[in-house]
């Protein structure tokens, strides 16, 4: 068994192993991402998938003087573990470890902060741009994914690079997967090219045709790699990229490291925008997942010798119940119609896409077009739910506002991830969308503090004629007991006080009511109310709390600037009643388990408490 990984010096000693060695190193990284992953969890299937594509990419490049921009950047593992970061692996995703992203501070070999998708292409064209303007000469590649390549602002850089005739390298790793199956045109076109007859033909023969040969020299092989070239331009007609300006250079196989740096060398060497097409698979090597790589995609720690998740939570996730009660609601309304950005699984619509095959729609990565289609569906008399993470449905925001709010359409977006989401960090917090979707004229916006509450409000949701939000965090769905909130601007008092209310957005009921337990007990009788509306907002109820009691404590997952806290504070401010407003600081929250970082920012119950503790004295 080589020893690669430990013994030598990375990225630096890739550029003189021969590509026998550089195959070895391959089963070792294989092995340690499998290890590794099993305990800490993380995104595997996508890095076991880029092994050898990275190995090339570094070896063939001179980073980090030369830049490399990996799309969404979850597959950026065997890059770190190639860049000095093997030994952080222990602690990847967890508090005060390395992050699953690249990231700027961590390594110069990060060259941005990425995790949401089809970024690359423009980041690379503007630091192309910026490389010509300076008169400097390093390479730039950007690494895509073909989930990746389904999102909009992939298509326009690619588009305005295509006309720029600038240096770029976009290499195009094609494993015909997003999280799920790859939806669209170009995908299914995808397809086409690397299950041609002759793509599969060409490859076994130019394959038998190198092992034929005893002592392979670099010359060699780029004239067998020019004369297949050469075929592949002939038998791909038109393809998409070539019309936008590009080089087309593949399908190559992304498994096979020699023939991945002959072509990146090749590409090197053209002027322009080159397109490299790489196929992978998704999982390659371990094979649980390879079988289900939508399941490895992004995973829990599990037992390698199974593929069994090990510890994790149970019962039923606020995804779950949401995907369930719109099964229910789908069963006695036909217009009602599920929709997600590639995240099928994650937001909890599996079922109902076998349920309502024909109401069901994966539009891709594509969270603005989700909501601008989602209004024209609204318009001629459907009932489009929107499942969509917190984070990533900013990407949608002016769709939102134009789309669907400005016609006053019934679209219900349903906010998955909203509020810290733990070990994926800054990039995947859901903290900006009440700040943000409360400022919306026409928008009601619903926050429930349990599931019961969750499938209360998607009832509610049908009553309402006009663009909907209820947004809910990530992890087991609570059941905090009381009543439920039944009509949308409606607050919902949860206990009686008379030292202190806490008005408490969503989830963070459970929380406020757990600290209200703690105060009774020490004689501060704190009462607490549901926000449950955020918008349109309980004025009423708000100016009773404040003839009450002489101290009101918002709570909310979410940033304080602009949300409704400092709402609250604000219809407060001519009352006798001082208002503290709880959530996240004004600034990028780090990665973390959900509950450090409630601890770290005084948001659990006993922050909660303390703080009234010492305010209510
Ligand atoms: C804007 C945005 N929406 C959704 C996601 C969630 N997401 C992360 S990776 C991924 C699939 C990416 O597929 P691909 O680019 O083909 O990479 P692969 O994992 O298959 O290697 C998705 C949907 C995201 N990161 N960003």
């Amino acid at each position: 068994m080589s020893n690669y990984l430990s013994e030598h010096k990375f990225p630096e000693e890739l550029r003189t192993m021969d590509y026998d060695q550089l195959e070895l190193l391959s089963y070792e990284l294989r092995d340690f991402l499998v290890e590794s992953v099993s305990k800490t969890g993380g995104h595997l299937a996508s890095n076991l998938g880029i092994v050898e594509l990275t190995i090339a990419l570094h070896r063939c490049f001179d980073t980090p003087r030369d830049k490399i921009i990996w799309d969404v950047g979850h597959q950026s593992y065997v890059h770190k573990i190639l860049t000095g970061r093997m030994n952080d692996f222990e602690n990847l995703r967890k508090y005060g470890g390395i992050s699953g992203f690249p990231k700027a501070c961590e390594s110069e070999y990060d060259v941005f902060d990425t995790g949401h998708s089809s970024t690359s292409i423009s980041l690379g064209l503007g630091l192309a741009a910026a490389r010509d303007l300076n008169g400097d000469d390093y390479k730039v590649v950007s690494v895509i994914g073909d989930g990746a390549m389904t999102g909009g602002l992939a298509y326009e850089a690619l588009n305005n690079a295509g006309s720029m005739n600038t240096n770029l390298i976009v290499v195009l790793n094609d494993n015909g997967m997003s999280i799920s199956q790859n939806t669209g045109g170009l995908s299914r076109s995808l397809g086409r090219i690397t299950s041609t007859d002759k793509y599969v033909h060409m490859k076994t023969t130019v394959k038998k045709g190198l092992s034929k040969v005893p002592v392979i020299g670099d010359s060699v092989i780029s004239g067998i790699h020019n004369a297949k070239e050469d075929i592949k331009y002939a038998v791909i007609d038109g393809i998409l990229f070539e019309e936008l300006g590009f080089k087309y250079i593949g399908p190559v196989d992304g498994h096979d490291i020699r023939e991945l740096c002959q072509t990146l060398k090749r590409a090197k060497g053209l002027m322009g925008p080159v397109l490299v097409h790489a196929v992978t698979q998704k999982g390659k090597g371990y094979s649980k997942a390879e079988k289900q790589p939508n399941v490895f995609h992004g995973i829990g720690a599990f037992d390698v010798q199974t593929g069994e998740p090990v510890g994790g939570s149970s019962g039923a996730s606020y995804s779950y119940v949401f995907g369930d009660k719109l099964i229910d609601m789908a069963y006695y309304d036909e217009s009602v119609i599920g929709i997600s950005a590639a995240m099928t699984d994650g937001v909890g619509l599996e079922e109902f896409s076998k349920t309502y095959p024909d109401r069901f729609f994966d539009v891709g990565i594509a969270e603005a077009h989700s909501a601008t289609f989602a209004a024209g569906l609204a318009k001629a008399g459907m009932r489009p739910y929107v499942a969509v993470y917190s984070s990533f449905l900013q990407r949608a925001y002016d769709q939102i506002l134009e789309d669907v709010c400005l016609q006053n359409l019934p679209v219900t977006f349903c906010i998955d991830r909203a509020g810290v989401v733990g070990a994926d960090g800054e990039t995947h917090h859901g903290l900006f969308d009440m700040a943000y979707l409360r400022s919306m004229p026409n928008m009601t916006v619903l926050a429930p503090k349990d599931g019961p509450e969750l499938e209360a409000m998607m009832d509610m949701s049908l009553s309402i004629d006009g663009p909907c939000a209820i947004r809910y965090p990530r992890g087991t769905a609570a059941d905090l007991g009381g009543p439920v909130a039944e009509t949308p601007g409606k607050a919902v008092r949860l206990k009686d006080g008379t030292d202190v209310d806490i008005w408490a957005a969503g989830t963070m009921a459970g929380p406020a009511l757990e600290a209200a337990v703690v105060l009774e007990e020490e004689g501060v009788s704190a009462g607490v109310v549901n926000i449950a509306s955020i918008a349109p907002f309980d004025e009423e109820a708000l100016k009773d709390s404040t003839e009450k009691v002489p101290l009101i404590v918002t709570v909310e997952d979410g940033i304080v600037t602009g949300g409704i806290g400092e709402h609250i504070k604000a219809l407060a401010a001519d009352g006798a009643a001082k208002v503290i407003n709880l959530g996240w600081p004004d600034k990028f929250i780090e990665h973390g388990s959900q509950d450090e970082l409630f601890r770290k920012y005084g948001l659990d119950k006993d922050s909660i408490a303390e703080l009234i503790r010492n305010k209510a004295k």
